[in-house]
Order: structure tokens, then sequence, then C-alpha cells
């Protein structure tokens, strides 16, 4: 029996003591000339460029954030699940249907833990995959345009936590529920949750060429709560991992019901078995309302389509496919090493880390020695599949990441720390704090079999006195450590958009030479482009008017507009001229009630306009592109609904 009231009261007591009495500067050894050289090892000077791109999810902003490494420069906010005024995304026509989804249209999200496209283990920076964890979904985001180019659905699936990891060739992109919840969904009484109450893990497959995504299929789990996850690599390629709490099946005051289990478990599914019983014409399709959002990059306009049917696989009509290993203290984290061979479950309510190794598992599984089994899934003996355990010292271990040299990182929330051991001795080797609250730790290329060691960033959840006070609300704060040597050492702290929850990185040196600079104009293909001047123009079909317009430094074609009515729908289709790099122009019409645009060289952007009064009304550019970005504007008359004025269109007369 898990002693719940002890631990809450360590719990609160740690975090206590070490928000008021850390060491605010996070090393008292590296003061004066240390320190100093501290600040070379994060300086990019002017006009030089970091080593490393970090992709950090926005946790609540429903984005993701760009920075350097080891500089901690933003370069850009990437909006994926949320709308996004800066550039009109999810308010433009063209955007909009990416944020559809079953419930209807949503304008935001909750994402938490991005992850990189791979080949042969290796990251190869085509894609960065994130989910979406309230309604649940899986982007694709292109890392050419760093632009998000698919957003999938997830059905039958309830806060979309265990998500989003790659298996080694991507070839899926795996997504778990962290709720169970009905499946089919109905109403039904929450009270009889146990027994009935069903979790879905979805292997979602990643087209090779194109990265178009598509639910292959999903394994309807018992009901328990699937956390985290990661892919088996190396010689446990084939296989991914999930965490689970909540085996006691409780539906209400979970913070104490869930924790009366001494052990939860780590789900271990072969889903090279279930891909090939599905190949085989196994499993049951069943109807599910899910969107498919794509957009393209020659139309630059995304479609949605909603999907009817998806396929589902009952684990137990599968021998051999899914294994449970018993895990102490409610697994929060679930890590598997660069080589494969071992798989780290951390019990978060624990202080000790637990391993298991693949083989010792393989082995077990060839022995047929089990220890019961849960809905009809065997479970694995504790004993036998143990490796060995990290006796840390700390309390509270979260998540664990490798350098590629045989060592692990791993995050203390409750006693604030990173812990680095070795893989294979298990011995803990250096300490170092964190302020405060450590969630996710990353190193670059962590969730690959090759990372690259140099840097580890924890992902702190409490920010308090790190900077300036800012009123109540305090950005969240990532805190960067150099691993190059024996002892970590803390060397730079900088704030982060949203809830930075996961982060990704990759050196720069496989993204740079891959960014796109523009969009080719002679290969637009959006239906509303105006790729010659002489085809802009102003079209009227009832009250609803298309204006097909151009811009170029520095003036709209056309930028005089008359014959427009009070009651018109009025769309602006902008076609960016421009054919160089960085040269985009944005767009704003007075009165507008969706959002303005930022349109890139080459792309065609749709606003949509409503005049309610009659005037003469102003529209002009908003990104500052010339020396006369100023006159770069032009007006619409809008006349009474009864007028008969033309309509009319000019530029210089
Ligand atoms: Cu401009």
């Amino acid at each position: 029996m898990k002693k719940y009231s002890f631990y809450l009261v360590t719990l609160l007591g740690s975090v206590l003591f070490l928000s008021g009495c850390g060491d605010q500067n996070g090393n008292a050894s590296s003061n004066g000339a240390l320190a100093s050289n501290n600040a070379e090892k994060v300086y990019v000077a002017p006009g030089e460029h970091d080593e490393f791109y970090a992709f950090m999810s926005g946790g609540y902003s429903g984005n993701v954030t760009v920075y350097g490494l080891p500089s901690g420069r933003m370069f850009k906010e990437i909006p994926v699940f949320s709308q996004f005024p800066t550039n009109g995304y999810g308010y433009s026509e063209e955007t909009k249907p990416m944020l559809e989804t079953s419930f209807g249209f949503i304008p935001n999200d909750d994402s938490h833990h991005p992850d990189i496209s791979q080949t042969n283990g290796e990251l190869d920076g085509r894609w960065l995959f994130i989910n979406g964890n309230n309604t649940p979904r899986i982007a694709r985001i292109d890392l050419k345009t760093f632009e998000t180019a698919e957003i999938i659905e997830v059905p039958n699936s309830a806060g979309n936590h265990s998500s989003s990891y790659i298996t080694e060739n991507s070839e899926y992109v795996v997504a778990g529920t962290r709720f169970s919840v009905p499946i089919p969904q109905r109403d039904m009484p929450i009270k009889d949750y146990k027994g009935n109450f069903k979790g879905a893990l979805s292997f979602i497959s990643v087209a090779p060429e194109t990265g178009h995504m598509d639910i292959k299929f999903q394994l309807i789990m018992p009901g328990f709560n699937y956390d985290l996850s990661h892919p088996g690599r190396g010689k446990s390629h084939g296989w991914f991992f999930f965490t689970t709490y909540n085996t006691e099946e409780a539906n209400s005051l979970l913070e104490v019901n869930a924790s009366q289990n001494d052990k939860d478990f780590i789900a271990a599914v072969n889903w090279k078995k279930i891909e090939e019983y599905v190949e085989n014409g196994g499993g049951t399709m069943v109807p599910a309302n899910y969107t498919h959002n794509l957009y393209s990059d020659e139309t630059h306009s995304a479609t949605s389509t909603m999907k009817k049917e998806v396929l589902t696989v009952d684990p137990t009509k599968v021998p051999g496919a899914v294994f449970f290993m018993p895990t102490p203290k409610s697994p929060h984290g679930v890590d598997v090493n660069p080589t494969g061979d071992y798989i780290i479950g951390n019990g978060k309510l624990s202080a000790d880390l637990t391993v298991f190794s693949f083989d010792k598992m393989i082995a077990a599984i060839d022995g047929k020695k089990y220890d019961g089994e849960a809905y009809g899934l065997p479970i694995l003996k504790f004993e036998d599949v143990l490796a060995g355990q990290v006796k840390s010292g700390g309390l509270g271990p979260l998540h664990t990441e490798f350098d590629g040299k045989g060592n692990a990182y791993t995050t203390f929330f409750i006693s604030s720390e990173v812990v680095k051991w070795k893989v294979g001795t298990w011995e803990v080797i250096d300490r170092k704090p964190t302020f405060y609250s450590v969630g996710h730790c990353m190193i670059p290329g962590g969730n690959s079999a090759k990372p690259f060691g140099k840097y580890l960033i924890s992902l702190n959840k409490i920010t308090k006195d790190r900077y300036l006070p800012t009123g109540p609300e305090l950005e969240h704060s990532a805190q960067l450590y150099d691993i190059t040597g024996d002892k970590m050492e803390l060397i730079y702290d900088f704030p982060t958009h949203g809830e930075p929850h996961y982060a990704a990185a990759i050196p720069a040196s496989i993204l740079a030479p891959k960014s796109q600079k523009i969009y080719k104009l002679a290969e637009n293909e959006h239906p509303f482009a105006t790729k010659s001047v002489s085809d802009a123009r102003v079209v009227r079909d009832g009250n609803v008017v298309h204006v097909y317009m151009a811009m170029i430094r520095s003036h709209f074609t056309p930028d005089n507009i008359e014959g427009i009515k009070v009651g018109d729908k009025v769309y602006f289709h902008i076609t960016n001229h421009e054919q160089d790099f960085d040269v985009p122009h944005g767009f704003m019409m007075i009165g507008a009630t969706n959002s303005g645009l930022l349109i890139m060289p080459g792309q065609t952007k749709t606003t949509v306009w409503e005049p309610k009064q009659e005037g003469v009304w102003p529209f002009y550019c908003t990104d500052f592109c010339s020396a006369l970005h100023q006159e770069m504007q032009g007006y619409v008359r809008v006349s009474p609904a009864s007028s008969n004025i033309d309509l009319s269109w000019s530029l210089g007369e």
C-alpha cells in the first residue's frame, strides 16, 4: 500500500524548502572567473549562428516556439493548434480548415511533446510532430517551411498525453490516451468506469515520401491512464512502451484512489506483430468521426476531411503482442536508451528508478513466466525483467534523456534536480539543482539512437525569482547545462513561451541548408491567385465580392476600389509578388473582425471583410517592407445597399 499522506507531506515540504532556500546562482563554485567562462559558452556573437535549433512545445499556447542553442534566442513561434493573429493562421480562409475537428472549429489546444522524424534511428530533420492534448490530435510541421502541414484527429482518445513519439524509421507516430473513456462514446454512469472504460493506443502511419498521416490501427487496452510512451530502438525496434497509472481504475479523487497499488504497469507493445495481424485482415473497423486536415504548399490552402471509421484491435486476440511490466509508484516517464537495451520507468512518487532489460523481457516472454494477468493480458514478473535500480537519493523522478556516451540524466520534480547516472552500473555520478520543479529535460537527439550530448535543457515549472517580476504571470524557465564534462554545469537561464512542456532539438547543420526561402510564384496553384498584375480584378456574385489583389514593394494592385455596398461580403485574395527572401507583406482592413494577414513571397492568402457602414475605408501593409512602406495603402468606397454605383478598381489613375 502506498503511504499517500506521507508522500504528500514530504512533497509539499520539499517544494517549500527548495523554493525558500535554493542556491540562487545554481552553482556556488562557478562564481568569478568560472562564471565569465560560462558566459562565453552561451555567447553567440552578433551575426553568428547557433549550433542547435530547439523546438519547445507551447503547452496551453497550443503552439511550438523555436529557439537557438546555446544562446536561448527565440527565432519563431509556429502556430499549430491555436489561432495566431500575428500571421492570420486559423483566421485566413486558407488555414481555417486546419483547426476543424469532429467537435467543430477549435481555436486552441494544449501542445505537449514534440518529436523529430528519424531515419535509421537518427534525426533526419524532415518533420516535427506534436500532440494536441485536450482535443486529441497529432500535427506534422514541415521543417523546410517551419509551418504546420497536417493535423489528424485521434478518435476514442482523451487527454492525448502519451504522444507524439516516433519509431526509428518514422514508420509510426504514436498517440496514447491519458483518460480512458467509453469506446464507442455513449451515455453511461461515470461510476461504472471500472471494467467498462477503455484506453486507446493509436499507431499513426507516416508516408515515407510525403509524411502524410493515417491511423493504421488503435489498440483498445484496459481502462488505465496511459501517461507517456517511447519507442524501442536497435534491438528493441518493433516494440513500443507505455506507462500506466490508475490501474485501480478509479473515477474520482485520483490523487488518493489511483495511488493504492504499489505498482502500476509499463505496457510493452509489439507493434510489428499487430501490424502483421492487421495486414492479414485482423482487427475490427468501427464507426468514428475524426478530421484529417492537410495543407498544400502548391495551393497555399488547407482541406479538412471527415473520416468515418477506424480499425481497432483487441490485444487479447493477438497472442504475444502486449505484456505488462510491474513498475513501482505511479510511473510517469518511460524512456529507452540509445542502444535499445534498457527501458527506464520513473515512478513519480518514488526515490528510485526502475530499469528493465529488453533481453530479460524477451526471455521472460519466451519462458511464459507470468505473474497473473490483467484483462487477459500477461503480467511479467518484476524480478524477471528488472535490470537494476538507480538509488538516486532524489525524489519524484519524471523523465530521462541520454547523452550517447553511456550516461543518463533524470529529472526529479519534488527534489528539483537533474541526476546524472551511468547506464549499466546504475551509479549516480552527479546531481545539480534546477530552479525550480523541473518537468522534462531535453538533450538534442535525446529520443534517438544518436544523441548530441553537449547540452541539456531543464524545463522548469516554477520561475519565481529567476527574472524580474512581471506581475502574477511569469513565463516558464528553461535552464541550459553544459554536459560535456564529468560534472554538469548550469550555464544559462532563459524564459520560454507558454508552458514548454517538452522539447526536441537538432543540429542547425541538418536543418538550415534545407530551409525554404520563398514560395515560387510560378508554382502558385491557389485558385484565387493573382499571378500577373493584369489579372487583378474585382468580381461580384450577388452580395459576395472577390478582390483579386497583388502586392509588391510598395503598392497594392488595385489600391482604389469602388462599388462595394453595405451588407457585402468581401473576400480579399492577396498574392505577394515578391521573390526575395524575407520580404513578406501584411494586410489589415479597418473594421475587419477576423485578423490581419502576413503573406510570404509567392503566397496567396484570403481574409473576409463585411462592411457595416458607408464611407471610404482604408487598408494598408502591416510589415515594414521598404522606405516607402507607409505609402503602401489603399481605399475601398462603401455605398448604401441600394446604391447602383458600378464596381470599379484602379491603380495610379
Ligand atoms: Cu509592404
